[in-house]
């Protein structure tokens, strides 16, 4: 009998700070819905990454379960694609200790959403977790030997990161962690602000108008693309002078499975109020399958307690494996085990 070689393990996560987005469905979800047969997956509500943003324990525990059951209903099968609670393995935080070892001061400072996350604010009002943040994601990773990371733009100096911090522990004690790479698709990694286009689209973004949840219903999206900024002319074209424009195309673009010059000539001589008109249709219709599925879920939410709860069990396996490599590799603990 032929064994049928390993499939390559993927990791993602993301943090239960808010409501998913069209931005995240884009740049993320959608994708691991769609590779998810090709893989051995592993996918994780990272809430410990949600701490230095939610303060109100109760919406941590909304959120955690209300993205999940987002993620169910955007087609994740938990039977393939294991989705668990970072927290719920406790391995992600142990291990970032270890990795602090391994990982720059300098390395940390020079992060983008680092300075991002921080600019003009004082020192006082800037967490350590904001500093720290990029090496619990790279434990999460390095923890499942994972091989690709389905991510968004905006996390590819993170992996780049990740992939140092292995090599380094991997010189210093011997192999140990799989050298990951990004997998970041070349539409739809960088949705932008529906009010500021030239600002990543941010579940967190306090002005609700700048994203569309996925969970938004018709009235909402209807609203939401009506006051969508756009760009002083009036033709519907995408260029880099024409950012506003440019995302909303590149929005109905990946819906429509239309390419760029598809979608230009479509809209030819038609105007942004057709456009848009359009645009809303096509997302009232895309999230009408998620809106049916969220329902389902939100009249039994402890099928989605009990997915977390099945996925973390899996994880557990394999992170309590691997820590226990990565202790004996360093020498940390009483054992005296070489
Ligand atoms: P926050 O506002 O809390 O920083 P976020 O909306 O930026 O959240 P994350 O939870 O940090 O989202 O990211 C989850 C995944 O979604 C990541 O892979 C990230 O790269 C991707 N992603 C986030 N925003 C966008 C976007 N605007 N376009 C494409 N992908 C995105
Ligand atoms: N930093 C990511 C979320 C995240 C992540 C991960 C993504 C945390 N751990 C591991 C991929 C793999 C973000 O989107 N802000």
């Amino acid at each position: 009998m032929s064994t049928s070689p390993r499939k390559p393990r993927v990791f993602s996560g993301m943090r239960p700070s808010g409501t998913a987005t069209i931005g995240n469905y884009l740049g993320a979800i959608r994708n691991w819905v769609a590779q998810q047969a090709e893989y051995d997956n592993l996918f994780c509500i990272v809430d410990l990454h949600a701490l230095d943003t939610l303060t109100d324990p109760n919406e941590m525990r909304d959120n955690i379960h209300g993205l999940a059951a987002t993620m169910f209903a955007a087609g994740l099968d938990p039977e393939i694609a294991p989705l668990f609670a970072q927290s719920d393995v406790p391995q992600h935080a142990e291990l970032t200790w270890t990795l602090s070892a391994v990982t720059q001061f300098g390395e940390l400072s020079r992060m983008t959403q680092f300075k991002d996350k921080t600019a003009g604010k004082s020192d006082a009002a800037i967490n350590s977790s904001m500093f720290f943040y990029p090496v619990l994601m790279a434990s999460d990773i390095l923890l499942y030997d994972s091989d690709l990371v389905p991510v968004g733009d905006d996390q590819r100096q993170h992996v780049e990161l990740t992939r140092d911090i292995a090599n380094r522990f991997n010189a210093r004690y011997g192999e140990t962690f799989v050298v990951p790479k990004a997998d970041i698709k070349e539409v739809g990694a960088r949705i932008m602000s529906l009010q500021e286009p030239t600002k990543k689209m941010s579940k967190t973004d306090p002005n609700v108008n700048s994203f569309i949840a996925l969970s938004d219903e018709s009235d909402v999206i209807k609203r939401k693309i009506k006051r969508a900024v756009t760009d002083s002319d009036a033709r519907v074209a995408a260029s880099p002078d024409k950012p506003a424009v440019s995302n909303l195309m590149q929005i109905y673009g990946i819906l429509a499975d239309m390419s760029l010059s598809e979608v230009e000539d479509h809209f030819a001589g038609k105007g942004y109020g057709p456009f848009k008109a359009e645009l809303t249709d096509l997302l009232v219709e895309s999230l009408a399958p998620i809106h049916e599925n969220l329902r389902m879920f939100a009249a039994n939410p402890d099928e989605v307690t009990r997915r977390l709860e099945d996925g973390a069990a899996k994880a557990r396996v394999l992170a309590e494996a691997k820590m226990s490599d990565v202790n004996r590799k360093t020498g940390v603990g009483g054992k005296l085990h070489r």
